[in-house]
C-alpha cells in the first residue's frame, strides 16, 4: 500500500535509475511487489509524463486518485482494501506530501488538492488487522518545515502505523 501525491514509476529521474520517483517501477520489474495487490492512494498533480499514471495502472496496480477522496471518509476505502488484500503479506510506504501542503507544507515536491489529517488517520485506522510486515514515512523535509508540524504529524501517522501492526493491542 503506498499513499502518496505521486505513484513513484519513472523510469530514471536526472539519469538515475535508483531514485525516490523510481521505486515502484523497480519493485515491479524485480517481481517485489504483486501488481494486482498493490495500491496507491491520494495521487495528483502535475507529474512527469502523460504516463505517469495510466502505464503502472496497465500493470495492476489500483489507484485511487485524490480528487476522487476529496470530502469522503476513508475508512470505509480501508475496509475495502483490507477485504481485498486478505493475509497476503503487506508493506505499507506513506509519502508525507500525500496529505495536502495546508497541513504538511515541509516536503519537496508539495501539490496542493490532498488528503486531510483526519482522512489520513482514518485510512490508517481502518487497516488494523492486515498481515503488516513493515511501514514507513517519508519525504518530510527539514529545511521546508519551518515550523516544525510536518514532522509532528509525519511522527503521529508513523505512530499510528506502528499502533495497527499485527499483535499491537493498543485499539
Ligand atoms: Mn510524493
Amino acid at each position: 500500500m503506498h499513499v502518496d501525491a505521486h505513484a513513484d514509476v519513472n523510469d530514471e529521474m536526472f539519469g538515475e535509475r535508483e531514485t525516490h520517483g523510481t521505486v515502484f517501477r523497480r519493485a515491479y520489474e524485480e517481481g517485489l511487489i504483486n501488481p494486482a495487490k498493490t495500491y496507491q492512494i491520494g495521487l495528483r498533480g502535475t507529474g512527469y509524463s502523460a504516463e505517469d499514471f495510466s502505464e503502472a495502472a496497465g500493470w495492476g496496480f489500483q489507484h485511487f486518485p485524490a480528487h476522487e477522496l476529496w470530502h469522503k471518509p476513508l475508512a470505509n476505502l480501508g475496509a475495502e482494501i483490507r477485504r481485498d488484500i486478505g493475509d497476503i503479506p503487506t508493506y505499507i510506504s506513506y509519502d508525507i506530501d500525500s496529505l495536502d501542503p495546508a497541513y504538511a507544507p515541509g516536503t519537496g515536491t508539495p501539490e496542493i488538492g490532498g488528503l486531510t489529517t483526519p482522512q489520513s488517520l482514518e485510512l490508517i485506522r481502518s487497516l488494523k488487522g492486515l498481515n503488516i510486515v513493515g511501514c514507513d514515512l517519508v519525504e518530510v523535509s527539514p529545511p521546508y518545515d519551518t515550523t516544525g508540524n510536518t514532522a509532528l504529524t509525519g511522527a503521529n501517522l508513523l505512530y499510528e502505523m506502528l499502533c495497527v501492526l499485527p499483535g499491537v493491542t493498543y485499539r
